[in-house]
């Protein structure tokens, strides 16, 4: 089973609430690790009332370990990942490094929990903004098959992790100071700004976050041949990603079908009472682990779609409760075949 689990990347803004979940799901396990670079190495970490010391990733950090949960940049992933698989581990992986390898399996577990059952040791987790809008997607792809989807993002600063929050702060203070603010980590001030670039470029204008939405909603839905064309945008927001999302299905729906098909799915919340000014938005997602739905209304533009709106936080079923979730998906497959 996956009693011993290490946590590679505890200190930053996804690690941390990794270990919220861990204690607040009751995770069952007996032992937890904490590693990372070597600028953490020796800081103390709290878990469930008692300090862990990080340690550091090297190769020999996984003996004895059965479950890792990482979140890490791409290129720390890519070298890590080997060494904790060799040790007999598996790993549940959060950068964007292994989603679109064949042979590694990409996991929503409302969506796709079947998918983890061919792993070979890796086990990769969406991008934030793939994440919250599958879960959306699902049932309606289940019932009236996706073919197109058009999605324009508004992403929160947490996206770039705890060095993004800051950026905002400073931003948002220095321009209430009249004072210039110079970015680091987004290319231009953030506050009382947006920026329509995530990532870098990637495909005919498109950045590498916007064709990540589009290679990674195929590989966890199963079709590759649902047409996906999203902007990704940076807004002045903390914690929680918006999408306005137009979709097309194959068999028309109707707004009331369509809703009703949101409110059955798992992990879905419906937020939809325009009249009572009633719709999801990040102030109200923050901290939770649902993906809200809202503003459902038909393609008044003459197409065959429905269009609506959709929050989560991109900390929570973005990154660390999807990852939870998997691990949550692995000791129970582990059960059912040892029963
Ligand atoms: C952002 N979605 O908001 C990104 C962060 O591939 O896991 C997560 C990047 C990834 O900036």
């Amino acid at each position: 089973m996956y009693e011993t689990v290490a946590l590679v990347g505890a200190t930053g803004a996804v690690g941390r609430i990794v270990l919220q979940q861990l204690a607040e799901r009751q995770f069952p396990m007996k032992r937890l690790k904490l590693l990372a670079s070597q600028r953490s190495v020796g800081k103390e970490v709290r878990f469930q009332g008692e300090m862990i010391k990080v340690e550091l990733l090297e190769p020999g950090a996984f003996k004895n370990i059965d479950l890792v949960i990482a979140s890490t940049p791409d290129e720390v992933s890519a070298e890590f990942a080997s060494w904790a698989v060799d040790a007999g581990a598996v790993v549940v992986d959060e950068s964007g490094y292994w989603r679109m390898d064949p042979k590694v399996p990409l996991i929503v577990p409302e969506v796709n929990p079947e998918a983890t059952l061919g792993h070979e040791g890796i086990i990769a987790s969406p991008n934030c903004s793939t994440t919250q809008m599958v879960v959306a997607l699902a049932p309606l792809h289940k019932a009236a098959r996706v073919r197109r989807v058009v999605v324009s993002t508004y992403q929160a600063t947490s996206g770039a992790g705890l060095a993004g929050n800051e950026e905002l702060n400073d931003s948002i203070r220095q321009s209430l100071a009249g004072k210039k603010h110079t970015p680091k980590t987004f290319q231009y001030p953030i506050g009382f700004n947006l920026i329509p670039q995530i990532g870098s470029e990637k495909h005919e204008g498109y950045t590498s976050e916007e064709m990540k939405m589009v290679y990674e909603t195929r590989k966890i839905l199963g079709d590759e041949e649902i047409q996906v064309c999203p902007t990704c945008v940076r807004v002045p927001v903390a914690i929680g990603h918006s999408e306005s999302i137009l979709v097309e299905t194959e068999r028309p729906l109707s707004v009331a079908e369509a809703k009703e098909l949101f409110e059955a799915a798992e992990g879905v919340t419906v937020v939809d009472d325009l009249d009572a000014q009633k719709y999801p938005m990040p102030l109200d997602c923050d901290g939770k682990d649902d993906v809200f739905v809202g503003r459902i209304r038909p393609d008044i533009s003459g197409g065959n779609g429905i269009s609506f709106w959709c929050v989560s936080d991109n900390l929570r079923k973005g990154a660390a409760t999807n990852a939870v979730q998997i691990a949550e998906l692995l000791v129970k497959q582990a059960a059912a075949t040892a029963s």
